[in-house]
């Protein structure tokens, strides 16, 4: 017989208690570690509500399965307030990240097109590689000019400007110049808003950000800051090209970035274009450069699979013959620690999803509206969804185990990360050249753990060596 809803276990009566108790275990850095404990505590389903956030967490992959086949044809995930809030307060158009319904729908499937059809990775991969060659370069020279043969450093800022390069080049078609030793200080300005962005957000998930803005709120005024730092650089990014466009109408063959084919289609309007361009040059900064730092981490830690990736790397590049696109279909491993990687260091904590029908979960009613999160972080590191899940073992992507409702670190269906093709192509191409010119090492047996700040980052500074071959 199914239970009603109202008899899901869970903190869920009184939000206000329950913020003040989230508060006091510092929960708005802990949200991971929290949510772990709250299955541990309540089994596999249970119901929460802290300030005004309140929602049914779920960890198993069957479930996952339910909640995905109820996300109706408009899929809507939680609605961040600050970022609709900033979009209000400055009149900004939302894109394709903050609509919903019809207007999203339809905006997604002309930015599908061009951002995440498999077609589109032989436009993109050429531009990617050759951003990865100077990133490489860039390395040797740091290397040679500490005098040691050897550099030992924090990459996480090496590797932002490596991700914003990478995504830029794709959405603009051209180089911003950050692989050179001088960079453009609005670039770097552009970098520190996005992290201070995201910092900002986490306590409003909690925190209505209309009471915050009414009292004058540090948080509130900071992330407005940061946001118009953003919104700023990706206008004059915006603007030069659209200016080229207009002066330049010599029809080349050379692929124009994303951008220019959306100008070109004219089938979105120039506001929509804007809003949805800015979000993606900002959604694409810190999520694969921390996806990156992780997997590095991850290889200087086990150095015999670092070996094994390096000799998968070295075959596929013989077999293509130095082919980027064929050597990407040659390198399973490496896309395996990819998911491995975003299995124990998911960029997102959870998955969510207003769903828009009845559903049966653990045996509970939940009725249609109610936001479903699936605990993404507590799953990759449940024993009963995956075998050992404490070691970092790629090769468990292969075939061995079923993969079923498991790899969802870019989320799933027609809401899926829209950023999911450059990610995994900027991703796979750093990993081929860093592995084919260095080897990584790492000081002693220093644990590392995560962080909430909206996205889950390393809690300190992760230090890693880097040895030319
Ligand atoms: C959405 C993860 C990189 C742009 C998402 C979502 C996740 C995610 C989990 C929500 C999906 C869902 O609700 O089903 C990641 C990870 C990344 C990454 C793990 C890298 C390791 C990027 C990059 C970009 C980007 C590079 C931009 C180039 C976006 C956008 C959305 C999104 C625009 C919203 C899509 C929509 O609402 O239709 N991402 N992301 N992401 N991501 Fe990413
Ligand atoms: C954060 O409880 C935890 O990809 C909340 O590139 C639920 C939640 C809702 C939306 C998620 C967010 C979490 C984490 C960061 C995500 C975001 C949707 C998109 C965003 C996953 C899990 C991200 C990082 C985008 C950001 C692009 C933007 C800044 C322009």
């Amino acid at each position: 017989i199914v239970r009603p809803f109202n008899e899901i276990p869970g903190l869920w009566k009184n939000g206000v208690a329950n913020l003040y108790h989230f508060w006091k275990l510092d929960g708005f850095k802990n949200l991971h570690r929290i949510m772990l404990q709250n299955f541990n505590t309540f089994g596999p389903i249970y119901r929460e509500k802290i300030g005004y956030y309140e929602s049914v967490n779920i960890i198993n992959p069957e479930d996952a399965a339910i909640l995905f086949k109820a996300e109706g044809h408009y899929p809507k995930r939680l609605k961040v307030e600050a970022w609709t809030s900033y979009r209000d307060y400055r009149n900004r158009k939302y894109g394709v990240l903050l609509k919903d319904g019809e207007d999203w729908r339809s905006n997604r499937v002309i930015l599908n097109k061009e951002v995440i059809s498999p077609k589109v990775l032989e436009n993109f991969v050429p531009l990617l590689e050759e951003v990865g060659e100077d990133f490489v370069a860039r390395v040797h020279k740091k290397i040679q000019r500490s005098g040691q043969n050897k550099w030992t450093t924090d990459l996480s800022q090496e590797l932002f400007k490596y991700a914003l390069e990478s995504v830029g080049s794709v959405l603009y078609g051209e180089r911003l110049g950050l692989m050179l030793d001088y960079i453009d200080p609005e670039a770097q300005h552009f970098i520190d808003c996005i992290t201070l962005m995201f910092k900002t957000t986490s306590p409003m998930l909690y925190i209505p950000p209309a009471l915050l803005r009414q009292i004058g709120a540090k948080v509130w005024r900071d992330h407005v800051d940061a946001w118009d730092g953003i919104f700023n650089q990706a206008d004059r990014c915006i603007q030069n090209i659209y200016r080229q466009l207009r002066q330049d109408t010599s029809s080349s063959n050379k692929y124009p970035g994303v951008l220019a084919r959306l100008l070109l289609l004219d089938k979105l309007s120039i506001e929509d274009i804007k809003a949805s361009i800015t979000e993606l040059m900002a959604g694409g900064v810190d999520t694969t450069s921390i996806t990156l730092l992780w997997t590095l981490y991850e290889l200087a830690r086990h150095p015999n699979l670092q070996e094994e990736l390096r000799a998968e790397v070295a075959s596929a590049r013989a077999e293509s013959q130095g082919d980027m696109l064929e050597m990407l279909k040659r390198i399973p491993l490496v896309k395996g620690a990819l998911k491995e990687t975003l299995r124990l260091h998911p960029v997102a904590v959870s998955l969510q999803r207003y769903i828009s029908e009845d559903v049966i979960i653990q045996n509970y009613h939940i009725p249609p509206g109610t936001l479903v999160q699936l605990g993404l972080y507590a799953m990759g590191r449940d024993p009963k969804v995956f075998l050992h899940p404490e070691q970092y073992r790629p090769s468990r992507w292969l075939r061995t185990e079923t993969h079923y409702f498991r790899s969802l670190g870019f989320g799933f269906g027609p809401r899926q990360c829209l950023g999911r093709r450059i990610a995994e192509t900027e991703m796979q191409i750093f990993l081929i050249h860093m592995l084919e010119n260095f080897r990584v090492e790492k000081q002693r047996h220093v644990e590392v753990q995560s962080t909430f700040e909206l996205i889950l980052l390393p809690e300190k500074p992760i230090i890693l060596t880097l040895k030319p071959l």
